[in-house]
């Protein structure tokens, strides 16, 4: 097997270059070469996705709000995401991924780990496969991508990152890791977000080798995650790559942010049954039901708060979904709110065996007469026939404008 190791498994981490904005550049050839950034748009309210390596010389990045965006790049290209189109992109990418991993284990549209310790037999072998998905990508698929190969998860995703874009990067061993990463910040560990980063500085500890240094300190101000970094600052990272299954998802939500504060909280609640109806129809694709129902807002002040609430029973119905995040509503501030958000947790997958005790909780009959009622009374406020249109409204592009024309259309009950 792999002779340049002793951990024993291969790890490649491949991950799209400014994903959604290459799939633009390659349809419209035009925009190469410019700052595009995709997103809201500069009018509206929202935040970047992503933006093309040109657009990230102005200092634009992904989560940016989108008015920042424009202040820092006004001579921008700014385009709407295109869901439907990285889907289908993504599905012919991981065909490609899969020919080579005994494991793969997708992380989102853009982005997988894959086990190639089998199919490689030798680093050799797992350069050449690391080689032939850059070149596969690039020839069947018409993107870059860039790929680390490594002894473990954390290195691959590391080596990824280190010669983006278009970048190839090896990771052999856990001393190769060490002697990269010992001297830089700590947030160089891709699990220390800004909030950790800031922790950790604050008290001294700024470099990797800081964490080695001081791990009785880490694990006091982290607790688990601080004993992880314990671990990751040494290199050590055993876990395998596990294939993703979205029934293994912790929680389920839906969110929507206004193009205006809405000050309506009747206006909320009928937004509310929408999301609630979009997180039904994503429990129910994997059978899931959740026990937790959880509702979250941001003010217009951008404090954002969530509520949550454990129920007896667990459940995967919109009309309850509904029926609980509005009585948790009913608990918060009403100050305006820039963006409404509503979702299950504490997720388990149904059983045939449960629906008999389910009953006892929610009689399937009586649920779907609510339904229908709480669909045709929001369909008669606005004029519209959102139950004959519910898969349409499933899809992010058509939930925004539908929640739009009512934010707009709304007159009070
Ligand atoms: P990333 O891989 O994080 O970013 P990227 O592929 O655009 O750029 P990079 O070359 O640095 O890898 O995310 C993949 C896609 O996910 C990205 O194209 C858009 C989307 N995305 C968001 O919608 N919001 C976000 O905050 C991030 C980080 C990504
Ligand atoms: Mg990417």
């Amino acid at each position: 097997m792999n002779t340049n190791n002793n951990i024993g498994q291969i790890i490649i981490h491949v991950d799209m270059d400014a994903f959604y904005a290459s799939v633009e550049i390659r349809d419209n050839p035009a925009l190469r070469g410019k700052p595009l950034i995709i997103g809201s748009l500069p009018h509206e309210r929202g935040v970047v996705a992503t933006c093309s390596y040109e657009a990230r010389k102005f200092g634009v990045r992904s989560a940016m709000n989108i008015k920042e965006a424009f202040r820092r790049c006004p001579q921008g290209i700014y385009m709407h995401p295109n869901f439907d189109k990285y889907k289908a992109v993504s599905e012919q990418l991981n065909n490609i991924w899969n020919t080579y991993a005994t494991v793969s284990q997708r992380i989102s549209l853009d982005e997988a780990y894959l086990d190639v310790t089998e199919q490689a037999g030798d680093w050799e072998g797992a350069r050449r496969i690391g080689r032939l998905i850059k070149q596969r990508t690039l020839d069947e698929v018409g993107l870059t991508c860039s790929v680390g190969v490594a002894y473990s998860k954390t290195a691959a995703k590391m080596a990824s990152e280190e010669d983006k874009p278009d970048g190839y990067f090896e990771i052999p061993t856990s001393g190769d890791f060490v002697d990269l990463i010992i001297d830089r910040d700590v947030s160089v560990l891709y699990t220390v977000g800004e909030q950790t980063a800031k922790k950790l500085h604050e008290a001294g500890i700024m470099t990797v080798r800081d964490i080695q240094q001081h791990q009785e300190l880490v694990v006091r101000l982290l607790g688990k995650h601080g004993r992880w970094l314990t671990q990751v600052a040494f290199g050590i990272d055993d876990r395998k790559v596990v294939p993703y299954r979205p029934q293994d998802a912790k929680s389920i939500s839906r969110e929507v942010t206004f193009q205006k504060d809405v000050r309506d909280y009747e206006l909320l609640k009928d937004v509310l049954l929408l999301l609630a109806f979009c997180v039904e129809h994503r429990a129910g694709r994997y059978s899931l039901r959740g026990k937790g129902v959880t509702l979250k807002l941001t003010y217009s002040n951008m404090q954002s708060i969530s509520r949550s609430r454990l129920l007896s029973f667990s459940t995967a119905s919109a009309v309850t979904l509904y029926r609980e995040a509005v009585q948790l509503l009913d608990t918060v501030d009403h100050q305006p709110v820039r963006l409404v958000g509503a979702g299950l947790y504490n997720l388990a997958q149904g059983e045939q065996g449960q629906m008999v005790l389910q009953d006892l909780f929610e009689d399937p009959g009586t649920l779907e007469s609510q339904r229908k009622e709480l669909l045709d009374a929001l369909g008669h406020r606005y004029g519209l026939d959102f139950a004959g249109h519910l898969e349409q409204i499933y899809q992010m592009d058509t939930l925004h404008k539908t929640v739009e024309y009512m934010r707009k259309h709304f007159k009070g009950l």
